[in-house]
């Protein structure tokens, strides 16, 4: 039976008659993303049909995920809310802070020993109110969602980017920082621009090596990582029946890599086999009965253009299989032209591992798909080159993996099976065959490939594959090797080649688990004590912030210009920082090391301008604190991509840092640094990055009547004397200026609760 299965019933029960208003209210056939934003309004109804892009639009998810990296903020905030329980289902998954080194059973021992604080705060939160609690080892968040809450039709946001890979189920699941899941848990709507639409049609259908996540892989080459920004990605076409909900899964999850705000399919079948196999018969059910509600009306998808913003069209009969990176997940190349863009691009060809797992792709199919070629390498005496590390999704999937004899397979080619959580993937990976920070490759099945990721090695050139060209990689130890080409020399010195993988969409004697991990809180949590200790190194009680005064804005410094990419992991690095995610002012001692300051090239290297001294930046900026000095950070196109974490606004807001100002944004980071109170602003004149020098001082003149939809005005004032006054957009609405003048949204919260 399904969790919350009452909230399912609840949430059907209304999308008939919420799908026909807004059917009448647009005039036009309806996408699925409209259904199921139209039937998710806090007003129930809207007297206007939305304009996308542009409206700002009030939202009542169905339910919240967070996961430890980030629930441990979120629930500082919540704490500080008042509200006795949370208002929708809500779930915490511990899988972040686990570390991978020398396998599953000696590696949760560590981790729960090492974060046993962070664990049991989780735990003891949780269960005051009301959070359903995933321990450590119960699986990766995504999975356990997909496996456990996703159901076709509903919506849903989760404080992590990939929170999106409940798409595979049909749901508008859309990631978002602490902040939005707070709102929310404390009984407020959520609010989101409503996005533009893209439609992608799949035609024919994917065989052979080609799998779903070259689907996604080839989108993230067509799109690039900020090509999906502000949209929804709606699959469908004849491709897309064919495809496994996991499967599905795997192509809406690397939808956070374009910058999506989410993507979705129509129920179908195999979503249909998928809640059944999963012990859902309830939901399916009940969505077999709306099933009309739950995928677009017949003419969008017989005349997509007519509906959607922009339409991407691919024949899978034709894709290819790919390997992304090194990098950036979006540099896509299929496995054949790999091997002369690595020689031309110095890339080493020798793979020193291959990974798989990751929320992207660890699911019992993507296991069996490996397995099948990791099985061919014991059966024609292939001894594998590279190291095998394999993280499987769920406690669920592992034990059935394990009682149908796959991870037996990967064990025999050498593999170790590390724990059910994210590992390496977040750089939880304690990698001992590297000395220092040589330059190696390693290929993956996860999604991200940001600089120092999963080892912390700024030389490790990582690639993003599925799941079964991970294995073949690794067996044969190098980059250029396609395996629908060419062949390996075997123990007995023949050449053989690897047949196509095969894979079990669903185990054929079902699912199986002794102990999934779920702790169900308590009826009435309100006897439960949460305690912090005022001197833990990992958790801190929050502080409210104060409001950033117009006056403070006059001279304030620069920080640092960032150059290039600057994503949530250079602004806030995750790895062995993860460890101080309940501590904002330890954390706060990473702030923006990984950000190459565009006047030295150098990563933590910047002026301080009071003494003229170059430091660490997070060093200068507590100098700058001190002096009571408010500073501003410059930044590059999709400046934030990457993940939800809020720490990468709270932490420079907590050091005194006023506004961010760069070319373009990534939407949940743009979103955090409003809801914290500071000021998030674009380039007018994209060129005038350019203007910005090293002793640069700046005054907001008009930041004393700064409003909705009109540009505010900068003095920049070079240290030579010259000046120039630029313009720079923003997009608060009023209510986010409300935060700004609050010093930050949970502060309006506390306000109205106060009231
Ligand atoms: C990630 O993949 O980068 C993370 C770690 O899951 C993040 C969340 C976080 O920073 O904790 C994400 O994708 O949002
Ligand atoms: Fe975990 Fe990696 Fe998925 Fe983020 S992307 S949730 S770190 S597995």
């Amino acid at each position: 039976m399904a969790f919350d299965i009452d909230m399912i019933k609840g949430v059907y029960s209304q999308m008939a008659e919420r799908v026909d208003q807004a059917r009448e209210l647009v005039g036009r056939p309806l996408t699925l993303s409209e259904k199921i934003l139209y039937s998710h309004l806090w007003d129930g109804k809207s007297n206007k049909a939305f304009t996308r892009g542009k409206d700002y639009v009030d939202f009542a998810p169905d339910r919240i995920a967070c996961q430890d990296a980030t629930a441990q903020m979120a629930l500082l905030h919540f704490m500080q809310a008042g509200k006795p329980k949370v208002a929708v289902p809500t779930t915490v998954h511990c899988d972040h802070l686990i570390q991978a080194k020398s396998g599953a059973v000696a590696d949760l021992k560590v981790a729960n020993a090492t974060s046993e604080e962070v664990f049991n705060f989780l735990e003891s939160v949780s269960n005051k109110y009301g959070i359903g609690f995933w321990k450590p080892g119960a699986g990766i968040i995504h999975q356990v969602v997909l496996e456990n809450y996703a159901f076709p039709g509903g919506m849903m946001i989760g404080t992590d980017s990939h929170t999106v890979n409940a798409g595979g189920l049909g749901m508008l699941a859309i990631g978002v920082g602490g902040a939005d899941a707070v709102d929310v848990m404390a009984g407020m709507a959520w609010e989101l621009k409503f996005p533009k639409l893209i439609g992608v049609k799949l035609t024919g259908n994917i065989s052979g090596w080609t799998s779903a996540k070259d689907v996604i892989l080839k989108v993230a080459g067509i799109l690039t990582v900020k090509g999906g920004t502000g949209a929804i990605v709606e699959y469908f076409g004849e491709g897309a029946l064919n495809l496994s909900c996991t499967g599905k899964g795997t192509i809406c999850n690397m939808g956070a890599e374009i910058g999506a705000t989410t993507s979705t399919f129509g129920y179908d079948a195999s979503m249909e086999r998928y809640l059944r196999a999963t012990d859902r018969n309830d939901v399916a059910d009940a969505a077999n009965e709306v099933k009309a509600h739950l995928t677009a009306d017949p003419e969008v998808y017989a005349q997509p253009e007519k509906y959607f913003d922009e339409i991407i069209e691919i024949d899978l009969n034709t894709l290819k299989p790919h390997l992304n990176g090194p990098f950036t997940p979006d540099l896509a190349t299929p496995v054949g032209d790999l091997g002369e863009k690595a020689k031309a691009n110095d890339w080493p060809l020798k793979v020193d591992w291959g990974l798989i797992g990751s929320c992207t792709n660890s699911s019992y199919e993507d296991l069996t798909r490996a397995a099948s070629i990791a099985k061919q390498a014991i059966d024609k005496k292939i001894k594998p080159k590279s190291d095998f590390g394999i993280n499987p999704g769920s406690e669920q999937i592992r034990f059935t993996a394990e009682r149908d004899g796959l991870l037996q397979i990967f064990e025999e080619v050498g593999a170790t099976i590390f724990t059910n959580a994210c590992g390496p993937c977040i750089g939880q990976w304690d990698r001992s065959d590297l000395k220092g920070d040589e330059k190696n490759t390693i290929v993956h099945s996860f999604n991200r490939n940001f600089s120092k990721r999963a080892d912390g090695n700024p030389n490790t050139h990582a690639f993003v594959g599925s799941p079964e060209m991970v294995a073949a990689i690794a067996i044969s130890g190098r980059l250029d090797f396609d395996p629908m080409n060419d062949t390996l020399i075997n123990e007995d010195g023949e050449a053989v080649k690897l047949d196509m993988p095969l894979g079990i969409e669903l185990p054929v004697n079902g699912f199986a688990v002794e102990d999934a991990g779920f702790i169900a809180p308590d009826e009435d949590g309100s006897g439960v004590s949460v305690k912090v200790s005022p001197t833990s190194e990992r958790l801190q009680l929050l502080e409210s912030f104060q409001p950033i005064e117009n006056e403070s804005l006059a001279g304030a410094k620069l920080l640092i210009k960032a150059q290039g990419k600057c994503t949530t992991d250079h602004i806030s690095m995750a790895g062995p920082w993860l460890r101080f995610r309940g501590h904002l002012d330890n954390i706060a001692n990473n702030t923006l090391i990984g950000a190459v300051n565009a006047f030295n090239q150098k990563t933590n290297f910047v002026k301080n301008q009071l003494t003229g001294e170059y430091m660490g930046v997070p060093d200068a900026q507590r100098a700058y604190k001190a002096a009571g000095i408010k500073t501003i950070v410059v930044g590059d196109h999709n400046y934030g991509e990457g993940s939800s974490r809020e720490h990468a606004a709270m932490q420079p807001r907590h050091l005194g840092v006023a506004a961010v100002l760069v070319k373009s944004f990534a939407r949940i980071h743009e979103t955090n640094l409003k809801k914290q109170g500071m000021l998030g602003l674009t380039f007018v004149n994209e060129s005038d990055y350019d203007l910005i020098k090293e002793d640069d001082t700046f005054n907001f003149v008009d930041i004393a009547s700064f409003k909705a939809g009109q540009a505010l005005t900068i003095e920049i004032k070079h240290a030579d004397g010259t000046a120039h006054t630029i313009q720079v957009n923003h997009t608060y609405n009023d209510s986010q200026i409300g935060w700004f003048r609050a010093g930050s949204a949970l502060n309006v919260i506390k306000k109205e609760n106060a009231a």
